[in-house]
């Protein structure tokens, strides 16, 4: 009683596919369990995935750096996953992440507004589009599988 299971889309950008481990175990510590998971190098979905930012001054360092390599999309299931996950992630912009009290994934793995370790749906009706994209019910797979990462320093 009381308890919403939500699903919600959890992306980790290129800048933080190399601390996975990582943030598996804050999503295991949050009582979140990943339900699909893909590795994958977006190409131009980068664009689609961010249409709605399409006009903004950052789209195209936005797009760049999503490109720049591999990320991780995974569904998360849970009580409340959508706000759970978005708080784990911290604000958007990592430098102010780390002013906050709480060592959020932003915070600790992030650089800047834009190069900001991972993407967290902001609704339900967000949820519903961005599993869509990554997983999707009909017509294909998605984007592509990338095989392997090895650029871990
Ligand atoms: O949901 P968020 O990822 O926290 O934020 P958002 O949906 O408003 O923006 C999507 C991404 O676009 C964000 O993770 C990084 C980039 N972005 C958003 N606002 C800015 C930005 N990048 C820069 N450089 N400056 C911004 O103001």
């Amino acid at each position: 009683l009381g308890s919403k299971k939500e699903r919600t889309l959890a992306m980790i950008k290129p800048d933080a596919v190399c601390k996975l481990g990582d943030i598996l175990q804050m999503i295991y510590d949050a009582n979140l369990i990943v339900t699909k998971a893909k590795m994958t190098k977006l190409t131009r979905e980068a664009a689609d995935f961010y249409t709605e930012h399409q006009t903004k001054s950052f789209f195209n360092n936005l797009v760049q750096f999503m490109t720049s390599g591999p990320v991780v999309a995974m569904e998360l299931l849970g009580d409340e996953a959508v706000s759970v996950w978005r708080r784990i992630l911290g604000p958007t912009d990592s430098s102010t992440a780390r002013k906050e009290a709480s060592l959020s994934l932003r915070a600790q793995f992030g650089t800047d507004g834009t190069r900001n370790a991972g993407h967290g749906s902001d609704s339900l009706a967000s949820a519903a589009r961005e599993l869509e994209f990554f997983f999707p019910s009909t017509a294909g797979q998605g984007p592509a599988n990338t095989a392997s990462y090895s650029d871990c320093t």
